[in-house]
């Protein structure tokens, strides 16, 4: 069984198994939660990103690394669509979320943090990248038990609670 829940505070501190990177397709670092984690993993995390992605990552699809100096094992990186740059197709959102949880079943992850992605830097207005968060997370099967969804903001994390109830 999968329990999903929603906790305010900073991704790259999360104590779980995998937590998820809001990447680019150049997969090498950027601003918000990646700049927050390549800072946090230490420089071997973008050596990494280098060796495995030398082409970078397509939008919506996922791919992983090491940890490094992280609490988590594991980080799962995904470009979400940049909504900004009219990439407003929700199913390349949906396909984040998805196609992270598939790589995590990969690596036999038990618990995993998410941050919203693409609701950020990337301009996806929040609520609705809650609800596409909750739906697609909540109906997608995987052997995963935890997953977190982490917010910065107590305001959206009680947007992310309500709709949460309405699945429990
Ligand atoms: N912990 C949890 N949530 C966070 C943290 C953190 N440390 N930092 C930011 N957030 P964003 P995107 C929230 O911009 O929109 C980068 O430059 C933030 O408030 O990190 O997918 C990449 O390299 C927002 O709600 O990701 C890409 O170029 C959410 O996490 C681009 O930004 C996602 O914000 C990706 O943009």
């Amino acid at each position: 069984m999968t329990v999903l829940n929603a906790t305010v505070g900073d991704i790259t501190t999360q104590n779980v198994d995998a937590i998820v990177n809001a990447a680019n397709t150049r997969m090498r670092g950027g601003g918000g939660v990646d700049g927050a984690i390549h800072r946090a993993a230490g420089p071997s995390l973008l050596e990494e990103c280098i060796a495995r992605f030398p082409n970078g990552l397509e939008t919506g699809k996922a791919g992983w690394t090491h940890g490094f100096n992280l609490p988590a094992r594991f980080v799962i990186h995904t470009p979400g669509p940049n909504y900004r740059a009219g990439q407003t197709d929700q199913r390349l959102l949906e396909s984040s979320y998805r196609n992270c949880l598939a790589v995590a079943d990969e690596l036999g992850v038990d618990s995993i943090a998410f941050p919203l992605i693409s609701a950020g830097v990337y301009g996806w207005p929040k609520e609705d990248a809650v609800k596409i968060a909750v739906d697609t997370l909540s109906n997608t099967p995987t052997q995963v038990s935890q997953i977190r969804i982490v917010t910065l903001d107590a305001h959206i994390q009680s947007t992310v609670q309500e709709l949460l109830t309405r699945y429990a």
